[in-house]
């Protein structure tokens, strides 16, 4: 990893999962939809999130009419898959001081699918960093300060490109305006996959 931009704080290394990398991953990825389906939950006020989710690790992400939490198991009572250990491994790379991560969240994108302005804060320890990995279409993200009026910058997020969120950047807002539907081969149906791993007790 040569490049390295920061982005409000935020620490995104482009390009740093090479075509035969990110070949894996999805590979690595369609094993753990097959045993955790993706799912557009609900938001608390009742509305269906556009983005798909689903999860890898002892927590997994969900949200309903009860609120958003980290949940061991999947709505059909089953645990989640095991974190792949390519996707451990690159934790352990650039992360060697952190915790384990305790959740692998999985979220696909497509065609029109946005997510708005919000911080990542139902984890238990905001000194533990998250990673995010893309992969597929670019997607425009954009990152502010830790209040939601703080000035915004904003990057595209291509196929292959890491980000670190540490420090005060750990509960920076933000979101993805838009992807670019079609913009990478990577993914047969199109769209884009966002791996974040989450230490989460
Ligand atoms: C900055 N995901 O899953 S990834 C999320 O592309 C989420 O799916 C977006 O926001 C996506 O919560 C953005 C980059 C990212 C992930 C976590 C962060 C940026 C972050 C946590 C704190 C600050
Ligand atoms: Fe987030």
């Amino acid at each position: 990893m040569v490049e390295q931009l920061d982005i409000n704080g935020v620490q995104v290394f482009p390009a740093a999962l090479d075509l035969q990398a990110q070949q894996a991953w999805v590979a690595d990825l369609r094993d753990v939809v097959t045993h955790a389906p993706q799912r557009q939950w609900e938001t608390p006020g009742g509305r269906k999130m556009s983005v798909r989710m689903t999860a890898a690790g002892q927590f997994g992400w969900v949200s309903d009419r009860k609120g958003y939490r980290y949940d061991p198991v999947q709505p059909d009572g089953r645990a989640w898959p095991a974190i792949p250990d390519r996707i451990l491994a690159l934790w352990q790379e650039l992360l060697p001081k952190a915790r384990l991560p305790e959740c692998c969240l999985v979220n696909y994108y497509a065609e029109a699918t946005k997510m708005g302005l919000h911080q990542d804060r139902d984890e238990g320890d905001f000194d533990q960093p998250v990673l995010s990995i893309s992969l597929g279409d670019e997607a425009l993200f954009r990152v502010g300060g830790q209040d939601r009026r703080d000035r915004t910058k904003s990057v595209w997020l291509r196929s292959g490109d890491v980000a670190i969120l540490q420090g005060p950047s750990r509960l920076a807002y933000h979101g993805i305006d838009r992807i670019k539907f079609g913009s990478s081969p990577l993914l047969k149906d199109g769209g884009r996959l966002n791996i974040t791993l989450r230490v989460v007790t």
